[in-house]
């Protein structure tokens, strides 16, 4: 044991995660002139595009605004070729950014870290990796991603079934051709969303299973003319700034993503609406019309409007009724779960090679040699895609043996959800940062500008706490009880923690965690100012020693 802590490697920093948290993190803190160590599960950088390489998986973000904005060089040097990118593409700017800044040399991948223990002796953090290299580090960063950990329901039987069985979050590398073969598919959030218009296109027949309908848009995807990115690249500044002062705004349904520039607040109220001017808004902007009601995000009754025009679109693109029937949300508010957007999704069930089953009327019994069975009857295909999402914001957190000051796990310190300070620490645990941690704005936003804005915020205590000839950082439990109160204050009232909404933003996805709502609702810009008055003032709120 002694030999295996004297082999431990010493470095200022240990990052964990190679996604774009943790390579900006490398960047910035490589440039800060200090000493790190990267450990990754993946084989290679890109987290989230790296893993999630199933048919259809692109960003709802516009790319162009869907990137670093550390480096004009580089916002200047790349090219998008679509208005969202698919993931092909972001993968390949996640590895151009690791050869343009010579990341990889402080990578180590295949590598999973298994712990992170604070030691009091030296006030140091002894990281322990699957490969069972020790890592002794001043401080940590935790970037292990906010959807790193796939969910795979346990369902019955899964080990008779005899054709391969893929996981949307964990897709191989080598891609997967589905031509000739009849695929089943469970699951229908974005994941599923987004890959049901390709599999029918590639695939045989697709069943899909579908537990829950959810509210999904057309994205309005399309190749990006030349004069637009010039355009875009003189605008980078005015764009970046945008971007980091933008409110999240609860005001409409899509709530106005956090984080993107120019993103447009709704302002009618769908209450002072009559029957003919909802019609006849729907008949000018299709889906897109139910964004423009502010109230939708706040009031039930403007919400079950806003719903009721939400089916008559699918009605009106579904050509099947009873498909069409199957296919409608109802026993959950618009605005409660993310935002889903699609190209073609709806228009896909009225190709004849595609079956919908609605598990509204009859759920899985269990999973067969050949496919499903079911409370309506058993569906037969040779691969099966399961989109069944993430265990979200605190299941990679929760997976490593986290230790703090005395001993006390994170698991125990979470054990009524998530608790921290801004998102960046808990109590407990010093000089341990989370990027995009429970309480930040995170997943709620672009995820770009909340990962740069953590990093630079982490990069700056450092040099701080460096120049004040300080050793530790740690929030106090107070000030983490009161952002946690902060927090839950600002999302209440919304539709994101209705009784009705059973979404991943409240745990409610994964059995037995706790409904606690995750993301920080009050907004990208004013969350920003909060951090950096809290910076300003010394750190308020956290303990230096
Ligand atoms: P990740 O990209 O998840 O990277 C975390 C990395 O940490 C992973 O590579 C993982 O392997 C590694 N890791 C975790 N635990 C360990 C461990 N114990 N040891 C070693 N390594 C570990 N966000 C948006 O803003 N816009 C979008 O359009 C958008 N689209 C998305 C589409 C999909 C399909 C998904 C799943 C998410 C999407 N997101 C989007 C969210 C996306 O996760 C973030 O935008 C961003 O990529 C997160 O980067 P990250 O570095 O924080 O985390
Ligand atoms: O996961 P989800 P996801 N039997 O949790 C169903 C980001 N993302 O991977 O609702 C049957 O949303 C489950 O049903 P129910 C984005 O942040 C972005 O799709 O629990 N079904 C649900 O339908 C997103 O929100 C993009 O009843 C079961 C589905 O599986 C997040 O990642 C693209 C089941 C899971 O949906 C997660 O999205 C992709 C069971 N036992 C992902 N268990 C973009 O477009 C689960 N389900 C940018």
């Amino acid at each position: 044991m002694s030999s295996a802590v004297e082999k431990a490697r010493e470095v200022d920093v240990v990052i964990v995660g190679a996604g774009f948290g943790g390579m900006y993190a490398l960047y910035k803190l490589r440039n800060s002139g200090l000493n790190l160590a990267v450990i990754e599960a993946g084989s290679d950088v890109g987290g989230t595009w790296y893993w999630n390489r199933y048919p259809g998986a692109r960003c709802d973000v516009p790319s162009i605004e869907y990137s670093y904005s550390f480096s004009d060089e580089l916002q200047q040097e790349w090219n998008w070729t679509e208005i969202m990118a698919a993931q092909p593409e972001i993968l390949s700017y996640a590895n151009h950014v690791a050869d343009r800044f010579d990341l990889r040399k402080d990578i180590t991948f295949d590598t999973r870290v298994t712990a992170a223990h604070f030691q009091e002796a030296d006030q140091r953090w002894l990281v322990t990796t699957d490969s069972g290299e020790r890592i002794s580090a001043r401080f940590c960063i935790m970037a292990t991603g906010c959807l790193s950990v796939p969910n795979t329901p346990e369902i019955t039987g899964q080990e008779d079934f005899q054709g391969p069985i893929y996981h949307t979050g964990r897709w191989p590398a080598e891609g997967v051709d589905f031509t000739g073969i009849r695929v089943g598919l469970i699951g229908t959030g974005s994941s599923g969303v987004q890959s049901v218009p390709v599999l029918a296109e590639q695939a045989q027949h697709l069943t899909v299973f579908q537990r829950t309908p959810n509210y999904t848009m057309p994205a309005g995807n399309a190749p990006l003319s030349e004069e637009f990115i010039a355009r875009a690249k003189q605008d980078y500044p005015e764009i970046r700034q945008q971007q980091r002062a933008s409110q999240v705004g609860i005001v409409g349904y899509g709530f106005g993503f956090g984080g993107i520039a120019g993103m447009e607040e709704a302002t009618n109220s769908i209450l002072e609406t009559t029957e003919e001017q909802r019609a006849a808004a729907l008949e000018a902007k299709g889906f897109a019309a139910i964004r423009d009601y502010a109230d939708i995000q706040i009031d039930p009754q403007a919400n079950e409007l806003g719903c009721e025009m939400y089916r008559q679109q699918v009605r009106r693109i579904v050509d099947d009724p009873d498909t069409a029937e199957g296919l409608l949300p109802r026993d959950y508010p618009l605005g409660c779960k993310r935002p889903v957007i699609d190209i073609g999704y709806y228009e896909a069930f009225n190709r004849d090679n595609v079956t919908l089953v609605d598990l509204r009327k009859g759920g899985i019994e269990r999973i067969t040699a050949t496919g499903v069975a079911t409370e309506q009857g058993d569906f037969e295909f040779d691969a099966l895609v399961y989109a069944t999402g993430f265990d979200a914001m605190t299941g990679a957190l929760l997976s490593m043996d986290i230790q703090g000051r005395d001993n006390q796990r994170l698991s125990e310190h979470w054990q009524a959800g998530p608790k921290t300070y801004l998102g960046l620490q808990m109590s407990g645990f010093p000089n341990l940062f989370t990027i995009t941690g429970p309480g930040s704005p995170s997943v709620l936003s672009n995820m770009l500008v909340s990962i740069e804005q953590h990093v630079d915020w982490i990069a700056d205590c450092i040099n701080y706490l460096d120049q004040q000839g300080l050793k530790t950082i740690e929030a106090l439990p107070e000030a983490e009880s009161e952002w946690v109160e902060h927090v839950n204050a600002v999302a209440e009232g919304t539709m994101f923690t209705a009784p009705s909404c059973n979404s991943w933003y409240l745990g409610a996805n994964i059995p037995g965690k706790p409904r606690i709502f995750m993301p920080y609702v009050g907004g990208v810009g004013e969350y920003r100012r909060r951090c950096d008055e809290i910076a300003d003032n010394g750190y308020q709120g956290f303990a230096l020693g």
